[in-house]
């Protein structure tokens, strides 16, 4: 009997969880490990940071679903991964044996990286997790009683640029409904990106456009290839390069109330474990999802290394998006299931589809970028009120389905297809990775 440990209970994990119980039946055991003993649908964090979505509307408590299930489930944060003797030791000092893991932890939130950015410190917001949504939400109802100048966006080293722009826009039309967005006297969007809509994947149809004319609608200013190095004292301290990464202005912005995504790097118990992971801290895999290093240990979503798509003037990252992180689940269940089975080189990859919806106050836009470099076969990004509509449905869907304890319904994987997008290889074209 092989003993399965999934660590982190989050878009990855906690699908993966499924996915694997199913996939092994009662023979084996599957372990779930998780700091928090609540599930949180991420992309709807940044509805939060404004108060348009409460907590309870998008978490929900792991344990009874799960173990209805027949997976047991670890509330408890993973302090360190002994990777020789194939164990975990848990934040209580208890330890945890297992013959395969999977990592599915997610980022850690590099405030460090920039001075003065963590949320707790300033005025400089994240809408990241749950907690950070919340507290957020409270620094903008103080912005609503005292308005002054809001800047939002993405820090150098950022990756995952969608919820910067949906935050954006979400508070400029929240400002809007509320009567109050003249009362705010500046509205600034700061990004690592060298132009917008880039999105750390090169620009996807015709993101640059649409999220251009989005931004001058809302009378937000765009500032592009920025670096911020420190908030201090109500300022934003910046410094502008031009396309070959030279410095071209240094200025401040006044904030009163901002958000910016953060650079993300791998969670500490994953990072220390020796040859395991890139100097970021995230695990480097093969095309199989599994480690270069430990036959044994997969690892899945944010917590994987991924080249950026093309080199930026500010470093920037390529996200990694919920589409694809299923696809990564799909393939390392499928290949933990062959290697318990003893299926020598039988072994799948994920598609790693970047198909995304991003919602934009009463509007949204999706993209699909298969593969996320050019040249694409598919390079759509959509833009339009069904959109807003498909994501709140989307969140419903999901969380829903993380209930029921099921993956990929038979009618999601149809409608998929039907589009194109598929999660393994088997189904589709490899080279859209390639
Ligand atoms: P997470 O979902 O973050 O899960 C990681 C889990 O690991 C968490 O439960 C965490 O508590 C746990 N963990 C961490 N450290 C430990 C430890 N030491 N021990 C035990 N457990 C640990 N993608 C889209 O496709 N569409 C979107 O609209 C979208 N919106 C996004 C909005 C925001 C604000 C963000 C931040 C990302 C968004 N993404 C979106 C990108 C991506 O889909 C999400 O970030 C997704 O949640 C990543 O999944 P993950 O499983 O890698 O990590
Ligand atoms: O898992 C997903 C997820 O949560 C992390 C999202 O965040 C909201 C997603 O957007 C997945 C799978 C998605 C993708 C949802 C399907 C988008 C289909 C877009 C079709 C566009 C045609 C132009």
């Amino acid at each position: 009997m092989a003993h399965v440990v999934i660590l982190g209970a989050g878009t990855g994990g906690m699908p993966a969880a499924y996915e694997m119980k199913h996939a092994l039946g009662a023979g084996h055991e599957v372990t779930l490990i998780s700091t928090n003993d609540y599930f949180q649908f991420v992309p709807s964090n940044p509805w939060l940071g404004v108060g348009w979505s409460k907590r309870e509307d998008i978490t929900f408590p792991i344990r009874p679903y799960v173990e209805r299930r027949g997976i047991k489930f670890i509330a408890k944060n993973a302090e360190k991964i002994d990777a020789e003797a194939q164990t975990i030791t848990l934040a209580d000092g208890s330890s945890v044996h297992y013959d395969y893991l999977m990592i599915a932890t997610g980022p850690r939130l590099a405030f460090e990286l920039v001075p003065g950015s963590d949320p707790h410190e300033g005025p400089v917001q994240s809408v990241c997790t749950t907690d950070h949504a919340e507290l957020a939400y409270g620094k903008y109802q103080e912005l609503l009683e005292n308005p002054g100048p809001i800047v939002i966006g993405a820090m150098a080293g950022a990756s995952c640029f969608g919820p910067a722009y949906e935050y954006a826009m979400i508070v400029a039309s929240d400002l809007k409904k509320r009567g109050m967005r003249d009362k705010v006297p500046s509205f600034s969007f700061v990004t690592s990106e060298p132009y917008i809509g880039h999105l750390g994947i090169s620009g996807v149809g015709d993101s640059t456009g649409i999220l251009t004319k989005g931004l001058e609608e809302e009378g937000i200013k765009a500032y592009t290839n920025c670096k911020v190095s420190k908030v201090e004292n109500g300022e934003m301290f910046i410094t502008q390069v031009n396309d070959k990464g030279e410095t071209v202005k240094e200025f401040t912005l006044p904030v009163k109330f901002g958000m910016m995504i953060p650079a993300f790097r791998g969670i500490p118990a994953v990072a220390n474990v020796e040859g395991l992971c890139n100097p970021g801290g995230f695990v480097i895999v093969d095309d199989n999802q599994r480690s270069k290093k430990y036959s044994n240990i997969y690892a899945v979503g944010i917590a994987i290394a991924i080249p950026p798509v093309e080199a930026t003037p500010v470093p920037t990252g390529a996200p990694k998006t919920g589409y694809m992180i299923e696809s990564m689940v799909s393939a390392s269940v499928y290949n933990i299931k062959a290697d318990i089975e003893g299926r020598v080189g039988d072994k799948t990859m994920g598609t790693w589809n970047a198909v995304c919806f991003a919602d934009m106050g009463d509007r949204g836009a999706a993209f699909v970028a298969l593969p996320q470099i050019k040249p694409r076969k598919v390079d759509i990004f959509a833009y339009g009120r069904w959109v807003h509509l498909a994501k709140v449905a989307f969140e419903k869907y999901f969380i829903r389905k993380m209930k029921m304890g099921v993956s990929e319904p038979f009618y999601e994987r149809v409608l998929f297809k039907m589009m194109g997008i598929t999660r393994l290889k088997e189904e589709t074209e490899v080279e859209q990775r390639k």
